[in-house]
């Protein structure tokens, strides 16, 4: 099989690419190959820096690493630039003079991981890394998160220190909150960590418990598509970080540790507590971003469609949970306001056109929405969908089926 632009997906002959690349970069043969996928979150949304849930699953995309350790304390990374990542040079820089560099462009990650690992006392060493990738690049699929595990699962095993796979999506954020200075959540490194083949991974970000459940659509006769609006997303600007600030905000005004601990059953008359002050938008980026009000509503009516979704799901019901993600995306567009005109016009003609829900997935301000069909509405559900944005003058969309894949691993 091979990709949009020709490569072949098939991991094995890619893991063999990808050793001959290094071979041909640095010389010598790796001492492995890695991989770690891109993701989709079904639901659970903004969600992960308020304490509460999420539900991500690993697509069959991956950034694969080769990479052979170091003795004399350098670090080197170059890109196959496959998934659009590194310019075709090779990178080298001294591990004692890492500094957290905002602005590093993408050797900026794997360099923030080895930062934040011999922050941590790990005992790393210099590497030699080569990368290739097929997720997609600033379409919301966490190409970052991907680079970034598939970069401390190849140190934690070139330097045999054995950690979990939690710990190693916790080095890879704290790699991207200090050293990259994106100040994400942890769910996109945890999802290329520790997703399963056929599973969503359910994670409560407040203690870290996880669950695997089981998604297999195909058995059911359902499809997840993803759609990439392509417009370019991007979590550096201050939006994200806008929307994290009026979560902390709306904790303080409520008197509570994280947003996670407003509970459902009270949200009305929480909500009728604020003072009017509180309806104001954002914090003066000018971004038209939301209240505290919003933004409270948005965090709390979540959490509590992530609960919903599981128990859909346990009952044997994966149908039931497409008004959920119809649901989300309205709270995400209305209450959150981070959505945009191309992942609005995805959902609403993709549910128009039979979907049994949708809804946009990752950060937002573009980026991929997620379409739950029928398998016998896939064809239409594409076209109406991709008529839809010929009609309305965007770029054609770009659609294919999530199918839950593996979270990262060795390949040789
Ligand atoms: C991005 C972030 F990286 C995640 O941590 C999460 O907050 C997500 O946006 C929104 O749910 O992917």
């Amino acid at each position: 099989m091979t990709d949009t632009t020709g490569r072949t997906t098939d991991q094995e002959q890619r893991a063999r690419d990808t050793a001959e690349r290094f071979r041909e970069v640095y010389g010598a043969a790796p001492t492995g190959v890695w991989a770690a996928p891109g993701r989709v979150n079904l639901i659970g949304e903004h969600t992960d820096y308020n304490d509460g849930f999420v539900m991500p699953l690993a697509l069959p995309h991956t950034t694969l690493a080769a990479a052979a350790p170091r003795t004399d304390g350098v670090l080197r990374v170059h890109s196959g630039d496959g998934g659009g990542s590194g310019d075709g040079q090779t990178v080298e820089l001294r591990l004692d003079t890492l500094r957290p560099a905002p602005d590093g462009g993408w050797a900026a990650y794997p360099a923030g991981v080895v930062w934040a690992m011999r922050e941590a006392g790990l005992p790393i060493g210099g590497a030699d890394l080569h990368y290739d990738s097929t997720v997609p690049v600033g379409a919301g699929l966490s190409s970052s998160a991907a680079l970034e595990v598939v970069t401390a699962l190849a140190l934690d095993d070139l330097y045999g220190l054995g950690l979990t796979r939690q710990r190693l999506a916790q080095l890879a954020q704290r790699a991207e909150n200090a050293f990259v200075g994106v100040p994400c959540g942890i769910m996109d490194q945890t999802a290329a960590a520790c997703c399963t083949d056929g599973h969503a991974l359910f994670l409560d970000t407040r203690d870290l418990s996880q669950r695997q459940v089981p998604f297999d659509l195909a058995g059911e006769g359902l499809r997840l598509l993803v759609v990439d609006t392509r417009v370019k997303h991007e979590l550096g600007d201050g939006a994200y970080a806008q929307r994290r600030a009026m979560c902390e905000r709306g904790a303080r005004a409520l008197g509570v540790h994280a947003l996670r601990d407003v509970p459902y059953a009270h949200l009305p008359a929480v909500l009728d507590g604020l003072p009017a002050e509180h309806d104001e938008p954002g914090d003066g980026t000018g971004d038209g971003g939301p209240g505290v009000r919003a933004v409270v509503r948005h965090v709390v009516t979540e959490n509590r469609r992530v609960e919903d979704v599981i128990a859909r799901l346990d009952a044997g019901d994966p149908r039931a949970i497409g008004p959920l993600l119809t649901a989300g995306h309205a709270s995400l567009r209305d209450d959150f306001r981070v959505s945009c005109a191309e992942l609005d016009l995805a959902v609403a003609a993709a549910v128009a056109a039979g979907a049994l829900g949708a809804r946009m997935t990752g950060g937002g301000f573009g980026g991929s929405a997620v379409v739950l069909v029928e398998e016998a509405d896939t064809d239409t559900v594409t076209a109406r969908v991709t008529g839809a944005f010929a009609a309305a003058g965007h770029p054609a969309p770009r659609i294919f089926p999530a199918v839950p894949g593996a979270g990262a691993r060795r390949l040789r």
